[in-house]
C-alpha cells in the first residue's frame, strides 16, 4: 500500500529498453505532496503526447503544440487530478468519494474509485452529459444520480453532502485535485526545455486552468523555465461567468462539459490571470463545431467540442493581432472525442453526414472515388 508498493506489479522489473509510464503521481512524486504511506490508486495517467500542430502553426504564424489530454486512461484530464483525490482520500481512510459533474469528473471518479477499492456517487445533470461519460460512470459500478438541475446546483449539494455525511468530495474544490492536474505542465516543460509564451485552455470551473499557472509558477521557481506563459481561458458564450463578470443562472451551450455558470475556481482563476497577464474570452457554439472540425481534419486529432474550443480561442486572438508570431502556444484539448462522437456526424448546415452507400462492385467504388485504372 505504500507510494512505490500499491499498484506496482510486485517483483517485477523493467526490461531494458521497455520503460512503462508509472503515472504522475510515481513519475512527480518529488512534487507533490505524498509519502510512503500514500496508497497510490493510479491508472498510469499522465504522460499524455505534446503535438506539434504544423498547419495550425501555419495558419497562425506561431508554433502551436497541442496536448492531447484524451489520451488518459477515462479520455480525458481528470485523471490527473483523481489519481492525487482518490490517492489522499484512501490515505485519510475514506471508503467512499462523491462528485458533481458534468461528465468527466463522474467517469474518472467512477474509475479510480473502482481500482482503489472504493465506492463512487456521482450528481449529473438531467440529460445534460454525454453518452459515453454516463456509460463510464455507470459500467465502473459508480451509485449515478441525475439530478433535476444543472452542474452547478449538482456541485452545491455534493458539497453539503460531503460537509455533513462520511463521504469525501472529489471535485476541484478539493485541493488535491488542482495538485494532481498541474503536473501537465509539468510534462510540457519536459518536452519543450521551457514553458511556452502562450497556453490556451477551455474554462469550465477553472480548477485546471489554475493548475497549469500553478504548475509553471512552481517549475519557474525550481529553475526549469523563465517563461511563464500568458494563461488563455475559454468559454461558451452563453455560459460565460469569467466574460459577463457574473454567475450565470441558466447556462446554454452545446458544449456540455462546460456547461457551468458558477465556477468553483473563481477567485483562484482571477489571480492566475492576474499574475500571467492573462486573458479570459467566449465563443460561441457555432464557433466551437467549426474548431471542433478543423483540428480533426487538419492535424488528425479528434476531441470533445468544449476541448476544441482552445483552437477556436487561438484562432480567434491570433486573428485579432494580439500574438507574437514566432512564439511558442500549447493548447490543451481536454477530453476525447469519442466522448461525445454525435458532434463529428454532423455537417456544417446542421443535418446528418452519411456515409455514400455503394454496392458490392470495384468497378462501382473506384468511380465514386474518382479513381482511374492504371493511372
Ligand atoms: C472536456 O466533469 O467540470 O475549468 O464535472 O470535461 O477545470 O472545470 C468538466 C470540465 C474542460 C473544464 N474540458 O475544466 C466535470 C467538469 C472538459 C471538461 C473542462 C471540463 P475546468
Amino acid at each position: 500500500m505504500a507510494l512505490f508498493g500499491f499498484n506496482r506489479p510486485e517483483g517485477l522489473k523493467h526490461r531494458r529498453g521497455s520503460r512503462q509510464w508509472r503515472g504522475v503521481i510515481h513519475e512527480y512524486a518529488d512534487r507533490l505532496d505524498v509519502s510512503k504511506n500514500t496508497p497510490v490508486v493510479s491508472l498510469g495517467e499522465g504522460g499524455t503526447p505534446l503535438i506539434e500542430a504544423h498547419r495550425l502553426s501555419e495558419m497562425t504564424g506561431l508554433r502551436v503544440f497541442i496536448k492531447f489530454e484524451g489520451m488518459n486512461p477515462t479520455g480525458s484530464f481528470k485523471d490527473r487530478g483523481m489519481t492525487m483525490a482518490v490517492s489522499k482520500a484512501k490515505e485519510h481512510g475514506a471508503k467512499a468519494v462523491i462528485c458533481a459533474s458534468t461528465g468527466n469528473t463522474s467517469a474518472s471518479a467512477a474509475a479510480y474509485a473502482a481500482y482503489g477499492g472504493m465506492t463512487a456517487a456521482v450528481l449529473v445533470p438531467d440529460g445534460k452529459i454525454s453518452m459515453g461519460k454516463l456509460s463510464q460512470a455507470v459500467i465502473h459500478n459508480a451509485h449515478v444520480l441525475q439530478v433535476a438541475g444543472n452542474f452547478d446546483d449538482c456541485l452545491d449539494i455534493a458539497r453539503d453532502l460531503a460537509e455533513n455525511y462520511p463521504v469525501h468530495l472529489v471535485n476541484s474544490v478539493n485541493n488535491d485535485r488542482i495538485e494532481g492536474q498541474k503536473t501537465a505542465s509539468f510534462e510540457v516543460i519536459d518536452v519543450l526545455g521551457r514553458a511556452p509564451e502562450y497556453h490556451f485552455l477551455p474554462v469550465g470551473n477553472a480548477g485546471n486552468y489554475t493548475a497549469y499557472h500553478r504548475g509553471y509558477r512552481e517549475e519557474a521557481k525550481r529553475g526549469r523555465t523563465s517563461v511563464i506563459p500568458r494563461m488563455f481561458g475559454f468559454q461558451a458564450a452563453g455560459s460565460a461567468p469569467f466574460i459577463t463578470g457574473e454567475r450565470v443562472k441558466n447556462p446554454d451551450t452545446i458544449a456540455t462539459a462546460i456547461r457551468i455558470g458558477n465556477p468553483a475556481s473563481w477567485d483562484l482563476a482571477l489571480a492566475a490571470r492576474e499574475d500571467s497577464n492573462g486573458y479570459f474570452g467566449a465563443i460561441d457554439d457555432q464557433g466551437i463545431l467549426a474548431a471542433h472540425k478543423l483540428l480533426a481534419k487538419e492535424v488528425g486529432v479528434f476531441v470533445e467540442p468544449s476541448s476544441a474550443i482552445s483552437v477556436a480561442g487561438l484562432m480567434e486572438r491570433a486573428e485579432a493581432g494580439v500574438l507574437e508570431k514566432g512564439a511558442t502556444a500549447v493548447l490543451t484539448v481536454t477530453g476525447h472525442g469519442l466522448k461525445d462522437p454525435q458532434w463529428a456526424l454532423k455537417n456544417a448546415d446542421g443535418s446528418d453526414a452519411e456515409p455514400t452507400k455503394v454496392p458490392v462492385d470495384v468497378a462501382q467504388i473506384a468511380e465514386v472515388l474518382g479513381l482511374k485504372a492504371g493511372a
